[in-house]
């Protein structure tokens, strides 16, 4: 397979230079998402030497890698945040990633989100939930009052995490996502899978962690913010169920094999990423969800 270096690519490698990652940091994440080693390496020559070349001489890139994201002093505004995304410049209606071809469905801006078709096998999905299955409790979520874990009221469903790449599936699933996003398989937290019973639902929440709240400071030691959230299907409910976006008046009906994602760039209910699970009606409900930080999730 041939892969050519995207305008998206090069946008993203003078991002990750503009934030302070060393040369190595970003070539190893481009492998990780499934670049080869001979492009990734082309393209960080050449996007790094032409975006050089562009600058005034007042604006050399950092000189020690850094570890953290906060602004860059006096260039933050050049370059918006990167964000995990997929690359839809040109309106494709399928999109390569890597081992299988996914089909975009629906997009919208605000918030910024994409449905996609066709991201997992209906067989990987079997074995998500078959593997799952004997290792789900009831779920928690991340306490920001403390940073710890907690029954959450608002969430009645079942749940359980896998560890990033405990297994050859996970491991193909997790690359496939950084593919498709452009965002490295490190940056991610341990796939999630929820049961949902009839009558359980997720009430409506942000998924990033709020920066007024106190314990959010000892959560985002581990990889910074979350920056976006990827939810696949894995079976089909009779009735309800759908992932609602209240702020748009979106509801997407869960379909086996697709996901949707949404992106936000800041901790804030500007970016509309407000959204819940609906109670089922009728049936059960498996999904699977990714979450992706800023940084590296150790
Ligand atoms: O299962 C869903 O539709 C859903 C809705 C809201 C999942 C999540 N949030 C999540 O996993 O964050
Ligand atoms: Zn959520």
């Amino acid at each position: 397979m041939t892969q050519t270096v995207t305008p998206a690519l090069r946008d993203w490698i003078v991002a990750q230079a503009t934030a302070g990652f060393a040369p190595d940091a970003v070539l190893q994440a481009m492998l990780d998402a499934g670049w080869s080693e001979a492009v990734a390496l082309d393209a960080l020559e050449h996007t790094l030497s032409e975006h050089l070349a562009e600058r005034a001489p007042t604006q050399a890139l950092p000189q020690a890698p850094r570890q953290v994201t906060e602004a860059a002093p006096g260039r933050a505004e050049a370059f918006a945040p990167p964000l995990p995304q997929p690359d839809l410049r040109g309106a494709p209606r399928l999109l390569d990633a890597g081992d299988r071809t996914v089909e975009v469905l629906v997009s919208l801006r605000r918030p910024q989100l994409v449905l996609f078709g066709n991201l997992l096998a209906p067989e990987e999905c079997e074995a998500l939930v078959a593997a799952a299955r004997p290792r789900m409790s009831r779920s928690l979520t991340v306490e920001t009052q403390t940073g710890g874990e907690a029954l959450n009221a608002d969430r009645t469903s079942q749940g359980m995490f896998f560890r990033r790449g405990e297994s050859e599936l996970i491991a193909r699933i997790e690359a496939r996502i950084a593919r498709l996003l452009h965002w490295p398989v490190e940056h991610g937290e341990g796939l999630q899978v929820l049961q949902y019973r009839p009558g359980a639902e997720y009430k409506p929440h942000y998924d990033y962690f709020d920066p007024k709240e106190p314990g959010t400071p000892k959560i985002t030691q581990r990889g910074g913010q979350r920056v976006g959230t990827l939810v696949m299907y894995l079976n089909e409910p009779v009735r309800g169920g759908g992932t609602t976006f209240p702020d748009v008046g979106l509801e997407v009906a869960p379909q086996r094999g697709n996901a949707v994602f949404f992106a936000y760039d800041r901790p804030h209910p500007a970016t509309q990423t407000l959204h819940g699970g609906a109670p089922v009606l009728e049936g059960e409900k498996w999904v699977a969800t990714k979450w992706l930080r800023e940084r590296e999730f150790v």
